[in-house]
């Protein structure tokens, strides 16, 4: 699918058992790039380690996460950490959008077209049955890939610095996605996925 033909349209977008956010300019270009240079130096950027088929492995990109309280993702226990005011500030304004409170935050960092991440869904129970998540770039634009568990169907994105997408509705159920490894790009992108945990 060609993403220029359907997906130069701003606001939401409805898919067979899931909605969209789309909004490529939600941050201007300027602001966006001070905002990256700021949470690349100043986030405390980890590289963690998953379990695949029983063996501890690195997670191909790092990672930062704040919330007011703890989350368990790919089994890995993250504790509670107060947000930095400028990630405060982008969770009030997804907010807003979203019509929802996020209450968390899950940073990623790509250093390169290597890092990536792989097929899943965002269906921790935490999140409850229809989760609104935030996905926020900074940086260096990659292609984000949704596919329907069922029928296969897919959308595609380039999610360019200042771009907004919030995934609604049924789409934690009903589709996979991925950020797929790319050789065109050796430069970082920095992701902010806005979460809301539900106690
Ligand atoms: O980097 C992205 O655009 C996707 C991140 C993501 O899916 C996640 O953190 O769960
Ligand atoms: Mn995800």
């Amino acid at each position: 699918m060609n993403q220029g033909d359907l997906f130069e349209q701003t606001g939401w977008i409805d898919l067979p058992d899931g909605k969209l956010y789309w909004q490529p300019d939600f941050i201007s270009a300027n602001e966006a790039a001070l905002m990256f240079e700021s949470l690349l130096s100043t986030l405390p950027w980890q590289q963690l380690p998953i379990k695949m088929f029983g063996r501890e492995v690195l997670q191909p990109r790092l990672q930062a996460w704040f919330g007011e309280h703890g989350y368990t993702y790919s089994g890995l226990m993250l504790p509670p950490a107060k947000f930095p005011p400028l990630l405060d500030n982008l969770k009030n304004r997804c907010s807003r959008v979203a019509g929802d409170e996020f209450n968390t935050v899950l940073a990623n960092l790509y250093r390169d077209g290597q890092d990536y991440m792989g097929w899943h869904q965002d269906n921790e129970r935490e999140l409850g049955p229809s989760p609104n998540i935030a996905s926020l770039t900074l940086g260096e634009s990659r292609r984000f890939v949704l596919k329907h568990i069922h029928t296969g169907e897919k959308r595609e994105f380039e999610l360019g610095s200042g771009s907004l997408l919030i995934m609604a509705g049924k789409t934690q159920t009903f589709w996979q996605h991925a950020l797929p490894k790319t050789a065109k790009t050796r430069e970082a992108r920095i992701n902010l996925t806005f979460r809301k945990i539900i106690y």
